[in-house]
């Protein structure tokens, strides 16, 4: 230790990416020793002097975590896109710079929104336990027996609108995989603050290669999509944007995709919505209360709902990306360096 400065590692990220921290013998690595994130104890005991942190976080990094450190810490930096678990004016305040790991994920998370909407539209759920359950031999077939809405548009259905609340980097990622799907149309929230603009619009429609692409408010995007996804920030700002209301306004054929935060849903809202059949059904790799989720939860009943447990950036490749870029930034941060990705928070 001596006088090197210090930075507190909230967990090891595996062979790949940790010999770039202990390799800086520059560095005072102080690393938590277990294969788990970190308990929040052992976090505000190292704090101290720490010139950097890097999480995985225990829970928020709130003004009890930045003042622990003290005026000597000058990054967080945390492996993961979403940032709802940073308090930004208390960093802002502090001067402290924020690191955190977008587009190394965007291809796994807009992989697993496709294969959501998939398994929710052609009822994987259901299907997989007809055959687990060694009900398959017993079944009585029909010709609509398992049937689902189709992803693509049909000859008796011609047009498929997709529709995204929050239409960033992921967002568009996954419109991108379903066009080949032969989707028509699109829909997509924008920020409150600015203004609908026809002309990006339209050259959205050419880039997707799309027979319209269009700005439209909750309630529209509610009644007109087929496939709903939502891949907007967590928060406050958020939270329970898809509620009852939202619900009751989706079509009865509808799938509504949920890779982003479980905050946005309203849990109890969406089973009664499955149960009652106001739209066909969900694929969650996120829900609210993870991990608190078990086989008793309504929405793990629902049999119309997929619920995964949060493995939207869980590639290999995209977690050594993610872990990588969450290092470098910590160095770049602590270096007074560019970071690879870094929050602009003068606005927090
Ligand atoms: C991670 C995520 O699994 O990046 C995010 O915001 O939710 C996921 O990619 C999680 O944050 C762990 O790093």
């Amino acid at each position: 230790p001596g006088n090197r400065p210090k930075v507190v590692i909230c967990r090891d990220m595996g062979p790949d990416v940790m010999p770039l921290l202990m390799e800086r013998t520059d560095l005072d690595v102080v690393l938590w020793p277990e294969n788990r994130t970190c308990d929040r104890a052992w976090l505000m005991e190292n704090l101290p002097g720490a010139v950097g942190v890097l999480g995985m976080f225990p829970s928020q990094v709130n003004s009890e975590i930045i003042e622990k450190a003290g005026p000597s810490l000058k990054v967080v930096s945390t492996m993961s896109v979403g940032y709802e678990h940073i308090d930004l004016p208390v960093l802002a305040k502090a001067g402290v710079r924020l690191g955190y790991t977008p587009d190394v994920l965007t291809d796994a998370v807009a992989d697993l929104s496709v294969m959501l909407a998939l398994m929710a539209g052609r009822n994987v759920g259901e299907t997989l336990e007809v055959v687990k359950n060694s009900q398959w031999p017993k079944f009585t077939w029909s010709p609509f027996s398992f049937c689902g809405p189709q992803l693509s548009a049909t000859e008796r259905s011609p047009t498929r609108t997709v529709g995204f609340l929050g239409f960033g980097r992921i967002a568009q990622a996954t419109l991108a995989r379903l066009v080949p799907f032969g989707i028509t149309h699109c829909l997509y929230t924008g920020n409150p603050s600015s203004q609908a603009d026809p002309t990006l619009d339209q050259s959205l429609a050419e880039k997707f290669k799309l027979k319209g692409v269009r700005r439209v408010d909750n309630d529209t995007l509610a009644r007109e999509s087929d496939i709903l996804f939502i891949l907007a920030p967590g928060g406050p700002k958020t939270y329970h944007v898809v509620n009852e209301e939202f619900l009751k306004k989706m079509k009865k054929t509808s799938v509504l995709v949920n890779t982003s935060r479980g905050t946005l849903v309203d849990s109890n809202a969406l089973a009664k919505a499955l149960k009652e059949g106001w739209l066909w059904g969900a694929g969650l790799d996120v829900v609210e209360g993870e991990p608190n989720v078990t086989a008793d939860h309504p929405l793990v009943k629902e049999p119309r709902c997929i619920v995964l447990p949060h493995i939207g950036s869980a590639t290999l490749d995209t977690r050594v990306g993610m872990a990588t870029l969450a290092v470098k930034n910590l160095l770049a941060g602590i270096a007074g360096e560019t970071m690879g990705a870094e929050l602009d928070l003068s606005r927090a």
